[in-house]
């Protein structure tokens, strides 16, 4: 049943050739996708998107009556404030261990390379190995980078745990920030820690104070930004390399028709780093022609493919809404999956197709898919046998049902904090002067996923559209980068589109007004950037014209990011509204009583031209508090809400 897509325009539901076309096929052959299981799903609980469901206990489950009517408490007497609260701290708890966890493991590979105990995987930029080594108070005198990699791993580790006052990288935060953190006892101390303590919380009958329990909401999530995902960042560059610039290409378009496809699609890059270089093994590429393929092509899917993109030059086949249409092409041969942002639908389409699914991770299994469990220190073998499945698969492939709906669009990609910096000879001062002089009004971060509730990519392009029109320059991290890739935002000729201030800075450097910082735990280079922009002027983050933006979220990452970037002193509207509008307490909390707080609110504007008005507004206010030219807030009008 394909109702969704038969009874509305497919343009209600994306902005993309390639999604609309592969929904066709999916009506023609009646298979089902995310969004007719959205509509089978609706109406969908009005108490749990309030937030006013719970069933953290047996004596439940219980709901609050938002109309005043029925309960106002559940069983145990917990109201609507903390109710909203407790499953809000769960949220961000759920997104910071997932981003945690994926560092976690990055950092064990790092600790099995220093231990010598794998060959597949070396330490590839020593000199960041080093700075970070220093940054842990590592004396690396005289030592080999394994030996750094080791002691490095070792360190890291106790910022899992309970023994440190503070996570390492709290250091790397303007003082300012960090007393008022202090103050506020929201300091992240251990990862786990901060993890645990928000399910114990959030247990019946412990942390019975919403505002408490939110700021350990926030705490929780710094424990993400500037801990668990800045680990993942760090050493994946250790491991795989900072990205430069590059240029690629984007969309289902990236899947060639007469090689062996197999798509990246997860999050953690240990693995696939293994199978780009598989896929260049000649054995295999001999098999492969005997196969009859002219090659074996590489494509990536959500935050893998943003990972092998920004490093190895993987095309990007698209974001999270696509993993079902990439398989109705019927050129895809293998779906090599990790963890995260994998719907368990993939199995179910791919049944209708030659596609093999391929799970990789025992944390991470798919009853109908092969599982090759993945062993770093049996890397390469892993890789090689992966490729090997995907080859195989070449032959069963059903010529008529193939079809790649699109040519593939041009993007630039591998902005790095590093890259940037280099872009601008070394300092982050012309950047900053650029935004003194007005000819770049501020910085936005424009994040996060798709969501079947949202015409796919509208939100994320259309913000985009206009803040750089208006000279902010935009940085995309996650699926927010693929859209805007597609879009045709990220190449240096985008620069026509910027407005005249932005457009002659790139012009001037060359690089697009859209700068692809990479995958979501990449979003903590958008913190390292903010704190260096600063700490030059000596001022804190919430000072500086600065905003983040996730138009489509639909993960529990995303909201942990939202907490460390609140938390960090930025502005962040939401597209979606997240589930705490059955407390107006909370709402208030965390749309107003924040900003006098950490000095940063959280806002929620569905309408990406209001939202895009409520961020330009934003940024002028903060230019006339660093007593820079600013416009007067109100001279931007705001537009009349589309009727939706
Ligand atoms: O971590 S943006 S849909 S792929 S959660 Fe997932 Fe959202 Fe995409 Fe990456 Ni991020
Ligand atoms: Fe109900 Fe309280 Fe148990 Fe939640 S914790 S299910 S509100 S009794």
């Amino acid at each position: 049943m394909t109702a969704k897509t038969s009874d509305t325009g497919l343009d209600e539901l994306t902005i993309n050739k390639d999604t609309q076309e592969m929904l066709l096929r999916a009506q023609e052959e009646h298979i089902m996708t995310v969004w007719d299981r959205l509509e089978a799903q609706e109406p969908q609980c009005g108490y749990c998107a309030l937030g006013l469901s719970c069933r953290n206990c047996a004596m439940g489950p219980c709901r609050v009556d938002p109309f005043g009517e029925g309960p106002q408490k559940g069983v145990c007497g917990a109201d609507a404030d903390i109710i909203v609260a407790r499953n809000l701290a769960r949220t961000i708890a759920a997104g910071a261990a997932s981003h945690s966890d994926h560092g976690r493991d990055i950092l064990e590979l790092l600790y099995h390379i220093g231990a010598g105990e794998t060959t597949a995987y070396q330490v590839t930029e020593a000199e960041k190995l080093k700075r970070l080594a220093g940054e842990y108070g590592i004396d690396v005198k005289g030592k080999e980078p394994n030996e750094i990699a080791k002691d490095l791993a070792w360190e890291m580790m106790e910022d899992f745990g309970t023994r440190k006052g503070q996570l390492t990288f709290v250091n790397r935060v303007p003082e300012p920030r960090q007393a008022i953190w202090e103050k506020l006892g929201i300091t992240p101390r251990g990862i786990d820690r901060e993890n645990v303590e928000a399910l114990h919380r959030t247990h019946m009958g412990v942390d019975n104070d919403y505002v408490n329990i939110l700021l350990h909401g926030l705490r929780t999530g710094l424990s993400d930004g500037w801990g668990g995902s800045m680990i993942a960042t760090e050493l994946s560059d250790v491991l795989f390399g900072t990205p430069q610039p590059l240029s690629s290409r984007m969309n289902l378009g990236a899947l060639e028709v007469d090689q062996v496809n197999i798509a990246l699609h997860g999050h953690n890059p240990m693995l696939s780093d293994v199978i780009v270089r598989a896929a260049q093994d000649p054995e295999l590429l001999k098999l492969a022609e005997e196969k009859g393929a002219k090659g074996i092509n590489l494509v990536g899917l959500c935050c893998t493919g943003n990972e092998l993109l920004m490093r190895r030059n993987v095309p990007m086949a698209g974001s999270n809404l696509m993993q079902e249409l990439v398989i109705m092409t019927g050129a895809l041969d293998a779906m090599v999956v990790d963890y995260q942002c994998i719907m368990p639908a993939v199995t179910d389409v791919a049944r209708c197709y030659h596609t093999e699914v391929i799970s990789t991770f025992d944390k991470a299994k798919f009853p109908d898919a092969t599982h090759v469990p993945f062993d770093p220190k049996r890397g390469m073998e892993i890789g090689r046998e992966i490729v090997g499945l995907a080859v195989e698969r070449f032959a069963d492939r059903v010529p008529e049902r193939i079809h790649i709906p699109v040519e593939p669009v041009d993007m630039m990609a591998g902005f790095s904090v590093e890259a940037i910096v280099g872009a601008l000879g070394g300092s982050p001062e012309p950047l900053v002067n650029a935004i003194k002089e007005g000819q770049i009004r501020g910085a936005v971060g424009v994040v996060g996923c798709n969501n079947p509730k949202i015409r796919q990519d509208y939100g994320h392009v259309t913000l985009t559209r206009r803040l750089i029109e208006n000279d902010i320059l935009v940085v995309v991290t996650g699926c927010s980068a693929v859209a805007n890739g597609k879009a045709g935002h990220m190449v240096p000729e985008a620069a026509e589109k910027a407005g005249p201030g932005l457009s002659a800075v790139c012009k001037a450097l060359g690089i697009p007004p859209v700068l692809h910082l990479g995958s979501c735990v990449d979003n903590t280079r958008i913190l390292v950037l903010a704190a260096a922009l600063a700490n030059f002027l000596g001022v804190d983050i919430d000072a500086l014209p600065l905003a983040g933006a996730a138009p489509e979220w639909y993960s529990e990452k995303a909201v942990a990011i939202g907490a460390y970037v609140v938390a960090s002193g930025i502005y962040t509207v939401l597209g979606v509204q997240p589930a705490i509008f059955g407390s107006p307490s909370v709402v208030n909390l965390l749309a107003a009583g924040l900003e006098d707080v950490v000095g940063a609110t959280f806002a929620v504007e569905p309408d990406p031209e209001r939202a895009a008005v409520l961020i330009r507004r934003h940024i002028e206010k903060k230019r006339a508090g660093l007593g820079l030219e600013a416009a007067d807030p109100e001279s931007i009008p705001m537009p009349e809400a589309a009727a939706s």
